[in-house]
């Protein structure tokens, strides 16, 4: 029996509602063939006598397993493994004035969502706490069409051309001889192919930051990443910049925890989301926009057109616009999930490409990959693909054809049907391309104006908390230390130097070889020989802004301890009375609260009450929870056990908070406990067995997630 999920009305969209017709229910049914033929043994195949051989005419048997032997098709070439939900997108905040864009106009507009979260390299199976960019993708399902806006969950990407993408992802992947490794970039080629290539110097930053070690999906932003552009009813084009912020704030593991989760449980953020979604605690983002007005395309260092580039806030504020919310989670993973297809190119009238060139690549890329991944250009008929909107033109046929087009014309013009379906004037909601004019010669070449490869890298160096610096030289010196050529760190390091020397330096240091007094590899060979190369060496712009806020996470939401997960940990003997007023306390903040002892069944209370126990040392890990809240109890011996101090000391390690009882100020595991409780880092000491009396100050650290400075580096 399935549990039964708290889900309320909430979670219905009309996406949703348009998905009941095409979802089985097994509940009280007959098993049958796919003819509907009842099946009277599913046990047992057609055999001549019961030692005998199968037979072929076993129609049942033959059925079953042919259609068995074709469950699987090619997983996505990138971003194959992912998690996703159903939700909903509400405007706070009409943009009209930009956009004609029905979903962005009314504000009294629920515009139903379908979310894929993913990471990059892996395969399906690989680990969900790989160090990566996350896929951050949302299908509006619009009353004017289908709207994808087909994210990351950092601003920048590696490359400024699409025609590299597959020398990207071929260099980023498992090496080809042996597919080693699975979901990670720590090693030869990605590094080589990246120290050949200054122009992912930002993205790099990025990607080797703790932005690629989220702690949940519902905690980690994104963004579109281009510069999109909103045209309004008059024609008139701004450009516009995504961003999704998490209300829970920007949150990220520690590295160490990141490689224990992936072998404990490697589903950890897909669990997250699911259970955070059946618990009724709905992720939420906000959306924001960047607004540019055309005449101030140029007013900037850098390109808008370059997806290596990002406007800082402080040039460009955010203005929240909207809000999107998860309610329900797949019916089936397969149906929704997998078969779910994206595209930069589903647009609604009102929003438009730029000339980007990576997002014009991209344009090319998505319906392609789609014909070979789920088989047919008849894909958009699949249930999670199909618009709300009516679908009506002349396309018809080819294979797993669902709609029955009815009528004698399928072209146009035609006047036997009156000419329909007919065309829609702009204004009566038909979709044009915004007029740009374009007077240029056919070339392969790259503006000068996207040459500035280190100035952002700089600034979001410059921008990181000293723990989040230390993040980035420690990521880098384990990327690079598993990188076998010599060379390849050499050419890195020298990248590394016009970022930032304290970067250069440390990774140095911690590659045991010195930085290069010649930084710059020639790398533009890939620059036609009849053009000057030193024209096309990467030149460096002055930042408009030294520091930027929002590029560190030290300063994102900390007020809340919403779907965090608390161990309390407990044996025979607790204070039963304590340890349930601090669970309501905690649940009441809407965390997740789990017992966690030495053995699963119950625990007996000092007062001898029974408390049910969620987890033993051996089905959980303190990996696998945000803080740790420990009781005391009238057996000496269970806090001394190595299962309960391994628990505490991993928790401490990687600075997450704990509250523990006075008398394990002395234990040798936990270095420097005392200075850390003293100058508020995370570490709260129960005193007298008033758990009580420490709630308030355990919860504001738990909001507060890490205390990253208790690590030395
Ligand atoms: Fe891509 C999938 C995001 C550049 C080609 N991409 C894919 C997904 C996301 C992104 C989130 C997963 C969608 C899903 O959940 O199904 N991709 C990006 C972003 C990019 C980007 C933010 C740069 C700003 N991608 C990019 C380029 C190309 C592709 C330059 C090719 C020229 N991407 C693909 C693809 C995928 C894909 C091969 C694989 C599966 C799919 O499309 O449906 O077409």
């Amino acid at each position: 029996m399935q549990k039964p999920s708290k889900k309320t009305s909430q979670s219905s969209t009309d996406k949703t509602k348009d998905l009941i017709p095409d979802t089985e229910n097994a509940e009280q049914q007959q098993l049958s063939t796919n003819q509907g033929t009842l099946i009277n043994d599913n046990q047992n195949s057609l055999k001549a006598g019961n030692r005998g051989p199968t037979l072929m005419e076993d129609f049942i048997f033959r059925e079953k397993i042919m259609h068995f032997d074709h469950e699987r098709i090619p997983e996505r070439i990138v971003h194959a493994r992912g998690a996703g939900a159903h939700g909903h997108f509400e405007l706070y905040k009409s943009m009209k004035q930009y956009t004609k864009a029905a979903f962005l106009n009314d504000t009294s507009k629920k515009t139903p969502v379908f979310v894929r979260f993913s990471t990059v390299a892996g395969s399906r199976g690989s680990t969900d706490l790989a160090r990566d960019v996350r896929g951050f993708a949302v299908k509006f399902y619009t009353d004017e069409g289908n709207y994808d806006l087909v994210g990351n969950n950092m601003p920048v990407f590696f490359i400024q051309d699409a025609i590299k993408f597959p020398d990207l992802i071929h260099a980023a992947k498992g090496e080809p001889d042996n597919e080693i490794p699975q979901a990670a970039t720590a090693h030869d080629t990605f590094w080589d192919f990246i120290s050949l290539m200054p122009e992912s110097m930002h993205m790099i930053m990025w990607a080797m930051s703790d932005r690629a070690i989220p702690r949940s999906f519902s905690r980690m932003e994104g963004f579109g990443v281009h510069t999109f552009r909103f045209i309004n009813e008059n024609k008139v084009s701004t450009f516009v910049k995504f961003h999704w912020k998490p209300l829970l704030g920007v949150h990220s593991v520690a590295w160490d925890e990141a490689q224990k989760i992936s072998g404990k449980d490697p589903d950890f953020h897909r669990r997250d989301l699911w259970e955070a979604i059946e618990e009724g605690l709905y992720p939420e983002w906000e959306l924001g926009v960047q607004l540019v007005p055309e005449e101030k395309e140029f007013d900037f260092g850098f390109d808008l057109l370059d997806p290596t580039k990002i406007i800082p806030e402080e040039l460009v504020p955010v203005e929240i616009i909207g809000k999107l919310t998860l309610t329900k989670n797949p019916e089936n993973f397969f149906a929704e999930t997998e078969q779910v297809a994206f595209h930069p190119g589903h647009l609604v009238p009102g929003i438009d490409f730029t000339n980007d060139p990576l997002l014009q690549g991209r344009l090319f890329s998505y319906t392609d990959t789609q014909l070979s991944r789920l088989g047919s250009a008849n894909f958009h008929e699949i249930p999670i693909n199909r618009p709300i909107a009516p679908i009506h033109n002349n396309q018809r046929d080819g294979h797993m054809r669902h709609m029955i087009n009815s009528g004698k014309t399928s072209y146009q013009p035609n006047s036997i049907r009156g000419g329909c379906p007919f065309q829609t004037t702009i204004q009566q909601g038909g979709f044009a391309s915004h007029a740009e004019h374009i007077d240029a010669p056919k070339i392969r070449d790259r503006s000068k104006s996207f040459f500035d490869h280190f100035s952002q890298a700089t600034l979001f160096f410059n921008s990181q908390s000293q723990p989040e610096k230390n993040h980035i030289i420690k990521a880098l010196r384990f990327e690079l230390g598993k990188v076998v050529l010599k060379d390849i760190q050499n050419r890195m390091l020298g990248l590394l130097s016009l970022v930032n020397s304290e970067l250069a330096n440390g990774v140095a240091e911690g590659l045991g070889m010195p930085v290069p007094e010649k930084p710059l590899y020639p790398i533009n060979e890939s620059i036609p020989a009849d053009m000057v190369v030193e024209d096309y060496q990467p030149i460096s712009v002055n930042s408009a802004t030294d520091k930027s806020q929002a590029l560190s996470m030290e300063f994102t939401i900390k007020n809340t301890i919403k779907g965090r997960k608390i161990a309390l940990i407990a044996g025979n003997g607790v204070d039963g009375v304590a340890l349930n007023a601090i669970k309501e306390r905690l649940s009441a903040e809407k965390a997740l609260v789990k017992i966690v002892s030495s053995n699963l069944g119950t625990i007996n209370t000092n007062e001898n009450n029974i408390i049910k126990v969620d987890f033993n040392f051996l089905t959980t890990s303190s990996v696998l929870f945000d803080a740790a809240f420990v009781f005391d109890n009238s057996n000496p011996s269970f806090l001394h056990q190595t299962e309960v101090l391994e628990f505490i000391k991993e928790a401490y390690t990687h600075c997450k908070p704990i509250a523990i009882p006075f008398g394990l100020i002395d234990r040798p595991e936990l270095t420097n406990i005392k200075v850390f409780a003293e100058e508020d880092m995370g570490v709260i000491l129960i005193k007298d067995g008033d758990t009580n009396g420490v709630a308030d100050s355990f919860i504001e650290a738990v909001a507060n997630h890490r205390f990253w400075e208790r690590e030395t580096f």
